[in-house]
């Protein structure tokens, strides 16, 4: 950390980021104040039972605060202006983010793993991994635990998920290995365009000891790392590659010239989860562990909530929330990866203008896609195959919809003596805001409604 001058270190935003930094820098002994443009800030009584309320000043986020600071530690959800940045600049009063505090302070071994999609899972599977197999790892970040509360107890490896929002404010950060699992458009919103958003994810791998990444993505490249390790979907013989293969009816998992594992052998659903596990095995052997030794602990993984969970069969027909996916290319890797006619309940908040690609859903005839929330007018407007899509104004009702279809396919199916599993899909592919508070409550949501109403 770097004081230029005697005055309080500004905490921008009181969420659990904003509460994890309090916490780091009262142990360190800093001075600080805390902003937030909320009245009521979710940690506020957090806060106020481990400081004093005069250390918390609600409202705007503006130049003030650069001119009474010595530092700002801003919490990932904050959107600066291009005024406050500049002036900060021009002030030569640094913003950092959570991650860049933790990086710099862990004594600890740290993989960071980023990615516009997928990393969540393969953060969790490699942690998995590394504990069932004698050693032992802790995850933390945009997973859910603020990365600065794992300073405290600190395991050999610490697997940090890093979001470009923490990115952005993170430099020189020294992870042991870095990861990006791919790359495509995301957060447009906050981010200047699409160029800027690759960048920040790039950072991932300044300084870094060993860098693993996914070869078959065109937007990650120029890695200016020593050791590097790919995944990919073509079969290369280097020991420093993994590959998913189609061989027969099934996919495989490839260490250069070795089969390691098959699709069946994982209890993830789709091509996309194959690529995760890739990745992980890319970490794997980055940290000089044999790829061999953790098939059993890949076996063992169970996905995890929100993200391709199948939480509800019944008859020939599965229930899988993917509410995570918010946004196109994740709704698209996770239909493409099922076997199967799918129903998909698809929408929310769109990030995207243009969601012609979705057409390609329908490479399936027997596909149908019910919509709801701020979608509906786009899909309207763009997507061709109106008899195969069913607009909805809830998500009781997106339940209600696709069970009928669901049985009516069943029905078919089982006349023709035709044996595929129905798969019914939340993979929303947009921003939840628009009806839920995030995707967690749209998946808990998704899920009590499916359970409540005992579909059958
Ligand atoms: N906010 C205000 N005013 C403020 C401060 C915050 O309105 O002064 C709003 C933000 O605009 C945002 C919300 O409060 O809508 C939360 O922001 P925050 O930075 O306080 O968030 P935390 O609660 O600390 O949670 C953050 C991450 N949230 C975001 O990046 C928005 C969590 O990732 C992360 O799990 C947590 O830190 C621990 O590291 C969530 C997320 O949606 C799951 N991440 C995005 C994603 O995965 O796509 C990047």
């Amino acid at each position: 950390m770097n004081e230029s001058k005697d005055l309080p270190i500004a905490v921008i935003g009181l969420g659990i980021t904003g509460l994890s930094i309090v916490r780091f820098l009262k142990k360190n002994n800093k001075s600080f104040k805390v902003y937030d443009t909320r009245d009521n800030p979710p940690r506020i009584e957090e806060f106020s039972k481990i400081s004093s309320k005069l250390e918390f000043i609600p409202g705007p986020i503006n130049k003030n605060i650069i001119d009474r600071s010595s530092l700002i530690i801003t919490s990932p959800g904050i959107n600066f202006s291009k005024d406050f940045l500049d002036y900060s600049k021009k002030s030569k009063i640094k913003i950092i983010s959570d991650i860049h505090c933790f990086c710099k302070s862990s004594k600890k071994d740290i993989i960071g793993i980023t990615g516009s999609n997928g990393k969540t899972t393969v953060t969790s599977l490699i942690t998995h991994i590394l504990n069932d197999i004698g050693y032992s790892a802790t995850s933390g970040g945009n997973i859910g635990e603020p990365a600065l509360n794992l300073l405290d107890k600190e395991h050999q490896y610490n697997v940090i998920e890093m979001s470009s929002f923490q990115l952005e404010y993170s430099k020189n950060i020294s992870c042991k290995t870095a990861l990006i699992t791919n790359i495509t458009p995301d957060h447009l919103d906050r981010h200047k365009n699409f160029e800027d958003y690759k960048k920040i994810k790039m950072k991932i791998f300044e300084m870094a000891e060993n860098a693993v990444y996914f070869r078959s993505d065109k937007n990650i490249k120029n890695i200016n790392v020593k050791n590097k390790i790919s995944f990919g979907l073509d079969k290369l013989d280097d020991k420093k590659t993994f590959s998913i293969i189609k061989e027969g009816n099934n996919h495989y998992i490839y260490h250069g010239k070795d089969r390691l594992i098959n699709e069946d052998q994982i209890n993830l659903i789709g091509q996309h989860n194959l690529l995760n596990v890739a990745a992980a095995l890319g970490v794997i052997l980055s940290l000089d562990i044999d790829p061999k030794l953790t098939l059993d602990s890949i076996s063992s993984f169970k996905p995890i909530e929100h993200r391709m969970e199948e939480f509800y069969t019944y008859k020939n027909i599965s229930w899988i929330n993917d509410s995570k996916s918010t946004n196109l290319e994740a709704t698209l890797a996770a239909v493409k990866g099922i076997k199967g006619p799918i129903i998909l309940l698809f929408g929310g908040r769109p990030k995207t203008e243009n969601i012609k690609e979705v057409e390609k859903f329908f490479f399936n005839s027997s596909n149908k896609m019910i919509v709801f929330g701020e979608m509906k007018e786009l899909v309207e407007a763009q997507l061709k195959n109106k008899d195969k899509i069913i607009f909805v104004d809830n998500l009781e009702e997106a339940v209600e919809r696709a069970n009928i279809q669901a049985l009516d396919l069943n029905r078919y199916l089982t006349k023709n003596k035709i044996n595929d599993k129905i798969n019914i899909l939340l993979s929303p592919g947009c921003a939840s805001f628009d009806m839920f508070s995030d995707y967690i409550d749209r998946g808990n949501q998704f899920k009590n409604i499916v359970i409540e109403k005992s579909i059958y």
